[in-house]
């Protein structure tokens, strides 16, 4: 007989982890048992909404039924071929993502990190094969304090000591500039031997840092002008978290190679993707590239599933119109207290910055106290605080969280 799981209390849940995991991460003391819509409970019974949405991989809230039941189908018939063989699932679901998003191809990966590194040996093939780049000499352009994951050529590409600290050597070819400064982008592009231009169109780790107006589209440009590649990293702004399906939507534009990941599966398993109409993607050749699970039966049917909700149930919309409710509310807030400097963001991914050093505790203390009044979210670069509720969210349910965080708020002195 199955030796039924003995119930652990939170802090024995915290006891294992610490004695037998890898310690990367300092998680807020809380140990999460059950997930639906907006809810998450704790293994004491308590209640929280969730304020970060596993960093916008839960848009369409955790567990949704008719992804779970996608899952389910698919995983008691064929959950995975590799790429040795067809199957009936893939051909149908990159003919669905390509339409949805309006791109000749797709290649179908695994996590974020996956369908960057994808990207990047993409735009360097092309730089070769299309731009005429000599071998070995293609650069790419990122931002300074981007966020593109955690791998040894992304972390190459990092400005942040503790994610780069004593993980060299580092990957070459790879120019930093300003974020949301175009002269500085201008003055990276003369150099000819620039493949391609990655960006996050809302920098969401950095601090949810919305650009000007104009930066993205202007990027844009300046890049067709150099016949460079424009490469959106959406894996957290993407599917519909800002409150439009992709983040550069709200700039009009439409990235060379568009990379999703998070939220294209709806939390429930790892499903990126990196799309490219066929002058970019016809460079990828068999053996180019791939990997296992990409692209897997069990991955095209959950993808699918949570795409159909976002449409279905007009999460753009409501993202947009209750970040705009939100941020409203918020503004008062910082109107009210010397403690929160500002609020920024789009749609449902949004950050209050608190009016302390980056490395005080207080952005930590509120989220422990917004934790204690049912509330969960995490504190990015010290001081600031990112809010990114599932964006299945009610107007009373946010406007009900507007009132704890303002509450919370309220109980620190400045
Ligand atoms: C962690 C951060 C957010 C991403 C963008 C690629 C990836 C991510 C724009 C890689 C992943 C995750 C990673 C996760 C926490 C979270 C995060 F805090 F790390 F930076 F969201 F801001 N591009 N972001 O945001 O995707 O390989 O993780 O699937 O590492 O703890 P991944």
């Amino acid at each position: 007989m199955a030796v039924l799981e003995k119930k652990l209390t939170s802090q024995q849940a915290i006891d294992l982890e610490t004695r037998y995991g890898a310690q990367n991460y300092h998680p807020l003391p809380v140990v999460l048992t059950r997930g639906e819509g907006v809810f998450v409970w704790d293994v004491e019974g308590k209640q929280y909404y969730d304020f970060l949405s596993a960093y916008s991989a839960v848009n369409q809230g955790h567990c949704h039924p008719k992804i779970i039941n996608a899952l389910k189908l698919q995983a008691e018939r064929l959950t995975l071929t590799s790429r040795a063989f067809y199957n009936d699932r893939l051909g149908h679901y990159e003919k669905y993502l390509t339409h949805y998003f309006g791109f000749d191809k797709v290649l179908p990966m695994n996590t974020g990190a996956e369908a960057v590194e994808t990207a990047i040996k993409l735009a360097r093939k092309w730089g070769y094969e299309k731009k005429g780049i000599h071998a070995n000499q293609a650069k790419i352009v990122v931002c300074q304090n981007n966020f593109h994951g955690r791998t040894i050529t992304i972390i190459s590409a990092s400005n942040d000591p503790i994610a780069t600290e004593n993980f060299g050597p580092f990957t070459p070819g790879i120019v930093s500039i300003r974020y949301n400064d175009l002269e500085a982008l201008e003055d990276a592009l003369k150099d000819n031997t620039i493949a391609a231009f990655l960006v996050e169109p809302i920098q969401g780790e950095a601090g949810v840092y919305v650009p000007d107006e104009h930066y993205i589209k202007d990027a844009y440009n300046l890049c067709k002008a150099h016949n460079v590649l424009f490469i959106a990293d959406e894996v957290q702004t993407g599917i519909a978290r800002t409150g439009k399906l992709l983040a550069v939507d709200h700039f009009g534009v439409k990235p060379d190679i568009l990379i999703l990941g998070k939220a294209l599966s709806g939390g429930v398993i790892p499903v990126s993707a990196v799309l490219a109409d066929d002058e970019v993607m016809e460079v990828i050749r068999p053996g180019n590239h791939g990997s296992t699970f990409g692209g897997n039966p069990l991955a095209c049917a959950v993808a699918t599933a949570a795409l159909e909700v976002v449409e279905q149930e007009h999460l753009a919309e409501n993202a947009e119109r209750l970040g705009g409710i939100f941020r409203r509310h918020m503004q008062a807030l910082v109107e009210t207290t010397d403690l929160v400097r500002l609020v920024r963001g789009k749609g449902l991914l949004n950050a209050i910055v608190i009016n302390d050093t980056e490395d005080s505790s207080t952005a930590w203390d509120m989220c422990m106290t917004l934790k204690e009044n049912g509330l969960l979210a995490k504190p990015t670069h010290g001081n600031i605080i990112r809010f990114a509720p599932p964006l299945v969210m009610t107007e009373e349910q946010i406007l009900d969280c507007v009132d704890i965080i303002s509450q919370t708020v309220k109980t620190f002195k400045t």
